[in-house]
């Protein structure tokens, strides 16, 4: 499959995905988008990936939503476009195998919902985040205003998003935004770093542990007990259950099947 505003690269069970439009700062248009959705079904179907690493080619993450593209949209185009968007983040943020966003500089608006569609985010010092779409009379599109507020709080996702306020990489860490903050040149070694650190233990009890928590974080608690003991039942009928526990009583490494 060939990209033109994307490279994907396979290795070590991971798949780099970088957004590869440095000129527009990467600006999310229909073609990266849409190139977006097939890579991200390439990466679902494809046993030979674990974990999908997310970062930007040049000096912005994602600086937003191609404004260029939406500007003369008319209500249904833009309402389209936003489906369109929400629709692909929705894809990542519901593969089974675990997203890093490696945050390598602006994360705006629609760069800012999709490194919050990625399970964990790790940001280099330079990188900063905000929603400035009510600065452009519009409301974040790409579901912004339902992930903000379940990442950091109501309080916080409703200040970010009404002041449309840019914060640093810091301040992001702050406020549970990003999960780490490190320096420009480590950050991809750094996200490698981290998916090494998931891909060395049981895939099944990795994407079943998301499962649990993403269902529990959006649903009320008791659904979410349940859903974690019948994972957690599912678990014994794996190989890496019976791998994983008699590798603790023979004292030496597991070796998993999911490998
Ligand atoms: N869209 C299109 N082009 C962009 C975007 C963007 N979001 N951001 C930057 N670019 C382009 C610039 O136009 C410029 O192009 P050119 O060289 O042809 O003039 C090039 O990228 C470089 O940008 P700058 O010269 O502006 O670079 P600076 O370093 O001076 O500034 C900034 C960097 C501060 C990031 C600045 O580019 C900026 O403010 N960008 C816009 C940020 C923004 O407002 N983002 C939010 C967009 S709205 C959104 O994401 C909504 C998502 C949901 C949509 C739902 C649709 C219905």
């Amino acid at each position: 499959m060939n990209y033109e505003m994307l490279i994907l690269e396979k290795k070590d069970r991971m798949a780099i995905l970088k957004l590869n439009r440095p000129n527009a700062l990467n600006a999310l248009n229909s073609q990266i988008l849409l190139e977006l959705d097939k890579a991200i079904d390439n990466i679902k179907e494809d046993d030979s990936v674990d974990v999908l690493i997310v970062t930007g080619e040049g000096k912005a993450f994602v600086a937003g939503a191609d404004i260029s593209q939406m500007k003369d949209l008319n209500a249904e185009e833009g309402r389209k476009f936003g489906i369109l968007g929400q629709r692909v983040f929705r894809k990542i943020e519901t593969l089974e195998k675990p997203s890093i966003a490696a945050i390598n500089g602006f994360a705006l608006g629609g760069g800012c919902e999709l490194a919050m569609s990625c399970d964990l985010r790790i940001a280099s010092e330079r990188a900063k985040f905000g929603q400035p779409e009510v600065g452009l009379g519009i409301t974040p599109g790409f579901s912004g205003t339902q992930r903000l507020p379940r990442l950091v709080g109501v309080a916080k996702a409703k200040e970010l998003i009404f002041t449309g306020k840019i914060i640093k990489a810091e301040e992001a860490q702050s406020i549970g935004l990003v999960n780490k903050v490190v320096d420009k040149e480590s950050l991809l070694d750094e996200a490698i770093s981290m998916a090494q650190s998931i891909i060395k233990n049981g895939q099944l009890a990795v994407r079943y542990s998301k499962m649990a928590i993403d269902r529990g974080m959006q649903g009320d608690i008791d659904t979410g007990i349940e859903v974690e003991a019948n994972l957690f039942g599912l678990c014994f009928a794996t190989k890496d259950q019976k791998e994983g526990m008699t590798a603790f009583v023979e004292k030496r490494e597991a070796n998993f099947e999911t490998k």
